[in-house]
């Protein structure tokens, strides 16, 4: 029955997918088949690896596909070195968390050793987040390739991230402003299913909150006091999003049902008047949820992509050629 379901959403994605003009019209889905026809296994059995002995991977690596497309378009940005006269955007504090570097070091290696200067880092971080998604226990879809890795990466750039601290119309505008319906922001930050944040990123809801409030009123007393005492050791203590912190199901939203969502951004979805409906759906129905996120996940990977000498192929993730 779960298999038959998510092979029928696979099958639909596919139809719509497949039918879409990419605004970058040299994607395709099997962009690599003729000059590296074992990419995409390449990248998959890395991944699977690398998640089966740390699982908690499987948010870095779906978090720093996000923070790459936001920030200059999905171009392998985000995996930059900062240099003696540059500090990349992996320096800024927002971008300090991500995790997962060595698994995308690892398949690009591999790769390049079956096929030199073919497949990008771009596409390698977007096919390995797909994977992580899947290993988690997610949607299975199939994404575009052909996207042409960047050459700049700036630590300045970094403000295009939205903040812990935004509510639901901050965040409307800023997904607004990449293309993004109110739904797809609702789908896209269902991602927050998976992983953690450091108690930096949610203190601010437990003391001096507001001029009236010590306390964020939005914010379940019991969840207050678990949040309270994961702070209590030092502002890197993690605290899981939700419940199954590993798996990737809609667990997320119902949690923020409960009052139990982990920064403002995460709550703030239930508060606002244009998202409520949308967190109710997803918690009730998570084929809804599954389907309408790998539709959002697609588009976020199409955002400003490079294509031909936009771009190069790196030959190190971490170093323009
Ligand atoms: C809606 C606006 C968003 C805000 C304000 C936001 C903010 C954050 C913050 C502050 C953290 C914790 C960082 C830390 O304390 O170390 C985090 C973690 C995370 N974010 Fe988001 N995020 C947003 C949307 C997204 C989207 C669209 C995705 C992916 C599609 C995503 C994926 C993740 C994941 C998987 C983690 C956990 C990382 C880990 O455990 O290593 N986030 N986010
Ligand atoms: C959201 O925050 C902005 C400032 O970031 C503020 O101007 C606005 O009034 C807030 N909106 C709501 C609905 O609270
Ligand atoms: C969300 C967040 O913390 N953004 C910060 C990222 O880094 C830049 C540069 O240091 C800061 O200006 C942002 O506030």
């Amino acid at each position: 029955m779960a298999v038959s379901n998510f092979l029928g959403v696979f099958l639909v994605v596919e139809i719509i997918v497949s039918g879409l003009r990419f605004g970058a019209d040299g994607l395709s889905m099997n962009y690599y088949m003729m000059n590296c026809p074992f990419a995409e296994l390449i990248v998959k059995n890395t991944v699977n690896r690398a998640l089966q002995s740390d699982p908690t991977l499987a948010a870095g690596l779906v978090r720093m596909h996000f923070h790459d497309c936001f920030l200059e378009g999905c171009d392998g940005s985000v995996l930059i070195d900062s240099t003696k006269d540059n500090t990349a955007e992996k320096d800024s504090p927002a971008n300090l968390s991500l995790r997962g570097y060595e698994i995308i070091d690892d398949a690009k290696q591999q790769l390049e050793m079956q096929c030199p200067g073919v497949v990008s880092c771009a596409d390698i971080l977007a096919m390995a987040a797909r994977d992580a998604v899947f290993w988690a226990g997610g949607p299975v879809y199939d994404i575009p390739k052909g996207r042409k890795d960047g050459r700049r990466s700036r630590i300045e750039d970094t403000f295009n991230l939205p903040r812990p601290t935004f509510n639901s119309s901050d965040l409307i505008t800023m997904f607004g402003q990449h293309g993004f319906s109110v739904q797809e922001m609702v789908a896209l930050s269902g991602a927050h299913t998976l992983g953690v944040a450091r108690c930096s990123s949610f203190k601010n809801r437990l003391s001096n909150f507001d001029s009236t409030h010590d306390v964020d009123p939005a914010l379940d007393s019991d969840f207050a006091k678990t949040l309270s005492k994961t702070c209590s050791a030092g502002d890197n203590a993690e605290q899981p999003f939700d419940m199954t912190r590993n798996t990737f199901d809609n667990a997320y939203y119902n949690g923020l049902l409960r009052k139990a969502g982990l920064l403002t951004s995460d709550q703030t979805l239930l508060a606002g008047p244009k998202t409520r409906g949308i967190v109710n759906g997803y918690a009730m129905n998570q084929a809804m949820f599954f389907f309408d996120f790998l539709q959002a996940m697609v588009k976020m990977g199409l955002l400003d992509v490079k294509e031909g000498s936009k771009g190069e192929v790196r030959a190190n993730c971490r170093k323009i050629n």
